[in-house]
């Protein structure tokens, strides 16, 4: 690539300068702040290193609420340029053009998956009573390539320049001709790198659960959370390899002037169209049914009832896995593929509001009678009820095709899907946050700051949302980055930018909740804190953060909702005549450097230095060669050890307690 070493460093732009010597300063503070209070060795050996699953899913939610906060400042970013008519703010239609694209992608790969499958990693393996996942080096190495290929995507803020051919990244538009410059291969090497650790959780938690369930649960018995998760898994097995050969056609084409999407030469760009919602749609449900999995887990506690019509619930998410391979041309009516076709995708697609709505039935059933208690986690559930039905209903308005021409490319598409994955998905993330909390780290976060951010964001995300369905119906395109004020749409974009900002406050208080909560809150020290209304077996461990062994005894399952029934039964689960030797495995930093090279290598890709591209690829071929010929066995937590620890968790609750 012909880049002059003063287009390497992007410049220009105010906000970039401050954006560039903000990173500068947190990069060196981050650094001094581990010098002097000599963490360095710390952190390697409890997290970067670590296979445990819960630490696993605490590194996977810290570094996607980071990437929530970028993501949300460029979201700040755009409602402040469209909040009124010729606004001068980001400049030109460019820079408009490049925050649109990382604001969304961010969203989708960087925030919305790997955030739930941070959850995943907290929830699963206690709920199903396994000590940890099936592949702990693999589960590892998933994290490291999101991490890694998250910051490759992130770098290109400063050097060499964003992406900006949308999350969606349509050819030709995100050719070289029309993409020139370095950003498009930095998406592409991004989300590559990215993928592959996403494809591995996906294999990781299917044979988990389906090996590595306590004695006596059998599927059907499995907590709802389990079963979104094992769906959900297959879902990314099936779409997943999709999306790693489009995107290395399409770095083909930009790399190597292959053809594959190319309008010239016999290329197919409705190709990369049809590739790309392969993956797309299937992706949407991956970060849709966890959520169902945490709301029906919450609504169930709280509610203090079984999940009305379980067998049902299991069917819809099957149901609706199996159908969302069935719609991906519902994002392109208007291009032309004809009535038939168009009619088909059409009625796919109105499909899957059947067994949607099943599961709505299911939760109101189960709220029905319940003793309900409003609890942070249960306010979320509550409000993403109706929140996400009306995204749910625009959606079935979408689907009609010959409407779709008067929506297609509108602020109506901007807010049905804003409503589905914030509602949805982002809801879900805050409550289950919430909810497994003092699993995480012992302790519960404020009550009253955390009624106040559901009401904030709630409304907000109303404010902001809502009004853009009708600046859609009014024509007011996406991806524009101003308008005029004989257009009409200063009123509704003015409260919409309200709205965003209601939001972004809200998050600011759930950000002082943690800090405030981890100063002035009261330890846990039960394993069941939600007033001990637990009924999954995450519930059921001897302390409130469980040892890294999860159970000294694996428990044994007698129906649904194991826990609830053995504290009906009056069965202490952590009663314990014997303790036993414990096989655990070791922590390892193969994986974090094999990631490292995954980054140089793709760093070199995206601007052609193929040095060191190819120093990239020695590297992590050296880690694989090193990890095949490693025999590294685990280690055993001996009983005597166990007991020990046993012994100091219960002594440490007579200790509080009395
Ligand atoms: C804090 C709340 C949010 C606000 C205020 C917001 C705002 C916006 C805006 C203004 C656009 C550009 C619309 C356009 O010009 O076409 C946009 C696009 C988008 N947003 Fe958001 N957003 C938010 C949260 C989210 C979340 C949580 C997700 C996903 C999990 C998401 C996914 C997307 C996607 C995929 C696009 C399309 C990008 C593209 O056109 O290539 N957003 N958002
Ligand atoms: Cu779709």
């Amino acid at each position: 690539m012909n880049l002059d070493w003063d287009e390497f460093i992007v410049t220009g732009e105010p906000f970039i300068h401050a954006g560039q010597i903000s990173i500068l300063l947190t990069t060196l503070g981050i650094i001094f702040v581990l010098t002097y209070f000599k963490k360095w060795k710390w952190l390697w050996k409890e997290w970067v290193t670590s296979v445990d699953h819960r630490k696993i899913g605490i590194m996977y939610i810290i570094a996607s609420v980071l990437m929530l906060i970028r993501a949300g400042v460029d979201a700040m970013m755009m409602r402040t340029q469209l909040a009124v008519p010729e606004m001068p703010f980001l400049g030109e239609a460019q820079h408009y053009n490049e925050i649109f694209t990382t604001h969304g992608t961010i969203m989708i790969i960087f925030v919305a998956t790997p955030f739930l499958i941070g959850l995943m990693n907290v929830a699963t393996p206690l709920q199903i009573g396994a000590r940890d996942v099936a592949f702990p080096f693999l589960n590892n190495l998933s994290f490291w390539t999101f991490f890694w290929g998250a910051m490759l995507f992130n770098i290109s803020f400063v050097i060499g320049g964003a992406p900006d051919a949308g999350w969606s990244a349509y050819m030709p538009l995100a050719s070289n001709d029309l993409s020139p410059g370095p950003g498009q291969n930095f998406y592409l090497l991004g989300l590559q790198i990215t993928g592959i650790g996403t494809l591995a959780t996906g294999i990781n938690f299917v044979v988990t659960i389906l090996k590595m369930r306590a004695k006596g649960m059998t599927l059907m018995r499995m907590p709802m959370f389990t079963w979104t998760t094992l769906i959900t898994s297959l879902i990314i097995i099936g779409a997943f390899p999709i999306l790693t050969v489009a995107l290395a056609m399409q770095t083909f084409d930009r790399l190597w002037d292959t053809a594959f999407f190319t309008l010239q030469d016999g290329g197919m760009p409705m190709m990369w169209v049809n590739l790309f919602w392969l993956w797309g749609h299937p992706e949407v449900y991956i970060v849709i049914l966890p959520a169902f999995g945490i709301f029906s887990e919450i609504i169930t506690t709280f509610a203090r009832k079984r999940l009305f019509g379980y067998t049902s619930m299991v069917f819809a998410i099957a149901a609706i896995s199996g159908l969302s391979f069935l719609v991906w041309v519902h994002h392109f009516f208007t291009m032309g593929a004809g009535p038939m076709v168009n009619s088909f995708f059409s009625i796919s697609t109105m499909a899957i509001a059947i067994p949607t709505g099943v599961k709505i039935f299911n939760w109101l059933a189960t709220l029905h009678r319940g003793r309900i208690q409003f609890s942070v986690p249960m306010v979320w559930a509550l409000g993403f009820i109706p929140n996400f039905t009306i995204g749910g209903v625009t959606g079935v308005m979408l689907a009609m095709a010959a409407a779709d021409y008067q929506y297609h490319n509108t602020y109506f598409l901007v807010s049905h899907f804003h409503y589905v994955l914030i509602a949805g998905t982002i809801f879900a993330c805050f409550a289950g946050t919430i909810y497994w909390w003092p699993k995480m780290f012992g302790l519960k976060l404020n009550a009253r700051l955390g009624h106040w951010m559901f009401w904030l964001f709630m409304i907000g995300f109303n404010v902001c949302f809502f009004p853009q369905y009708f600046l859609g119906l009014d024509g007011m395109p996406r991806r524009i980055y101003t308008y005029f004020p004989e257009d009409g749409w200063f009123g509704l974009n003015f409260i919409s930018t309200v709205g965003a900002f209601m939001m972004g406050i809200a998050f600011v208080i759930f950000v002082y909740n943690i800090y405030y909560s981890y100063r002035y809150q009261p330890r846990e020290t039960t394993g069941d804190p939600w007033g001990g209304r637990g009924r999954t077996l995450e519930w059921a461990t001897s302390s409130a953060v469980p040892p890294h062994y999860n159970f000294a005894k694996i428990p044994e399952v007698k129906g649904q909702d194991a826990f609830w029934q053995m504290k009906q039964d009056g069965i202490d689960p952590n009663e314990i005549v014997e303790y036993q030797d414990i096989h655990m495995p070791n922590n390892t930093g193969n994986p974090f450097i094999m990631c490292v090279f995954m980054f140089i290598g793709g760093f070199g890709l995206v601007f052609h230095w193929w040095p060191i591209a190819i120093i990239g690829a020695i590297g992590i071929f050296i880690c694989m060669i090193q990890r095949s010929f490693s025999r590294d066995n685990g280690h055993i937590v001996s009983a005597e050890e166990v007991r020990k620890e046993e012994e100091g968790i219960r002594e440490g609750q007579a200790h509080e307690n009395g």
